[in-house]
């Protein structure tokens, strides 16, 4: 038997849970020519997605909200994070024309969030890029639209931030050039590290940008507060021995300092810079864009962590004929016996909060930072209900009660974590995998017009936030 514990909320902690605007929205409302990234890749390749499902109708959160916002009380969630789809707020993405219809959706959502005490919390990027932006100057290659994303950030700033208070300029900046350019996994499946870099470089720039006109346009005051969302890849070594502690430190410079040193420090590491110059793949960059990253960095890091990574030094040479890659200075490894999420092909290891905190506190001077996103995918859970229909997901239970309570670990211990966010509020369309692995506190019922019904760990959540007060086992291993 484990022992059980309760360990407190602490005063001030919020409890909330996520999602994104194109994973949810659908295409209702949507006007010709306004479809993002996302959609184009979907109807480029639809017979990639599972089973053919996409953002299409998503969870049709553009018509159901009040009905979701409801439900969001009855989970219990303080918070609510979702983003702006760029792509549907504005209809000339150059001179910035407002979707009128479009904008007042937005505001009458966040209205009805406030009116049923759950703090909105907008992201401004979630992956939204505009198709057209992408066919026309390469996304997020061209700095015009870097240019073009301020100009949107300002607008979207002057209509709502006097109701909404924390602002996020992206979501997982480095994912999409990682798996479209670096390992040429989605479409337009084209390989080239530089166009990478250039990506994040450009994020980086541009994310600095839309925080200089959130602090220029007097946005702070009266308790706004912006920042980033980041899915730093907590990477362990295989040993302790120096070559695998190499593979593990360049792993993590490449995917995770690379966007959480410029925007806490407001630096990018110069060994990076080296590294890529040496290899012919640099992004363009000036002086001048390196003092707008300097002086304007976040006032609050939202952090998605999942699972850890763990590497080990490479154990054969490199192909010579392939471009450059980080991997060059490593091979993933697996660690025997560790445990896993057999769906999603995650490894499960909550330590990772508190390995992941306590670095924050040491290296990133303990700035207030908050889980954007933790939770656990699973497949056919419908599989799983009990005689009233309810789906009963205990292993998502303890997959939250574990992470959190790391988590409670490094705040007693002076990390400056301010929430905890799970992905997600209902369940909703991943990339590629769709409807796949279901995330929710609520399930979505695709075979009964997408009706919603609170899963137990909704309840057990609702209890969670009532009581503040989590019952989790306690550190202590037990010898069976
Ligand atoms: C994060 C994204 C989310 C969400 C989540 C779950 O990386 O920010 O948008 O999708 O991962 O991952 P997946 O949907 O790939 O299973």
């Amino acid at each position: 038997m484990n022992i059980l514990r309760k360990y407190k909320l602490p005063e001030g902690f919020f409890l909330g849970a996520a999602a994104s605007a194109w994973q949810t929205e659908g295409w209702s409302g949507k006007k010709d020519g306004q479809d993002s990234y996302m959609d184009l890749w979907y109807k480029e390749t639809p017979e990639l997605w599972h089973e053919g499902y996409g953002p299409t109708v998503a969870t049709d959160f553009y018509n159901r909200y009040k009905e979701d916002v409801k439900l969001m009380k009855e989970v219990g969630l303080e918070a609510y994070r979702t983003s702006i789809d760029w792509s549907r707020f504005l209809t000339n993405y150059e001179t910035i024309e407002v979707n009128e219809e479009a904008a007042d959706y937005y505001n009458k959502l966040i209205d009805e969030m406030i009116n049923n005490g759950i703090e909105p919390m907008l992201c401004l990027e979630h992956y939204e890029l505009p198709a057209e932006l992408f066919k026309k100057y390469g996304g997020w290659g061209s700095k015009k639209v870097v240019e073009l994303y301020i100009k949107y950030a300002e607008e979207v700033f002057k209509r709502y931030s006097h109701k909404v208070k924390k602002w996020f300029t992206f979501n997982e900046p480095i994912v999409i050039q990682t798996r479209v350019f670096l390992d040429s996994l989605r479409y337009p499946f084209i390989q080239d590290t530089k166009i990478a870099m250039q990506w994040n470089y450009n994020k980086i720039l541009a994310s600095a940008g839309a925080i200089k006109v959130f602090k220029e346009g007097g946005h702070s005051k009266d308790g706004g507060e912006i920042g980033i969302i980041l899915n730093p890849d907590v990477c362990y070594p295989r040993s302790s021995a120096p070559h695998d502690k190499e593979a593990a430190e360049k792993f993590d410079l490449f995917f995770n300092r690379i966007f959480l040193d410029p925007s806490v420090k407001g630096t990018i590491p110069e060994e990076l810079i080296d590294i890529l110059k040496e290899n012919n793949c640099c992004f363009e960059y000036t002086e001048e864009e390196l003092k707008i990253i300097k002086e304007n960095t976040v006032d609050i890091l939202g952090i998605n962590l999942y699972a850890p990574t763990r590497v080990k030094a490479r154990e054969n040479a490199w192909n010579p004929r392939t471009p450059f890659h980080p991997a060059y200075y490593y091979d993933k490894y697996e660690l025997q016996g560790r445990k896993m999420n057999p769906y999603r092909g995650w490894e499960i290891y909550p330590k990772l909060m508190y390995d992941f905190s306590m670095r924050m506190k040491e290296e990133y001077g303990n700035i207030p930072w908050f889980i954007a996103e933790n939770g656990m995918g699973v497949e056919k859970e419908d599989l799983n209900k009990n005689s009233e229909g309810i789906i009963q997901d205990d292993y998502r239970i303890e997959f939250i009660s574990e992470h959190l309570k790391w988590l409670l670990k490094a705040v007693e211990e002076g990390a400056n974590c301010r929430g905890y966010m799970l992905w997600a509020f209902t369940d909703n369309v991943s990339p590629q995998n769709a409807f796949k692995n279901r995330y929710g506190l609520v399930e979505i019922d695709l075979k009964d017009n997408r009706n919603r019904r609170i899963k137990k760990s909704g309840h057990w959540y609702k209890k969670l936030s009532d009581s503040r007060e989590l019952e989790a086992t306690d550190f202590t291993f037990e010898y069976k």
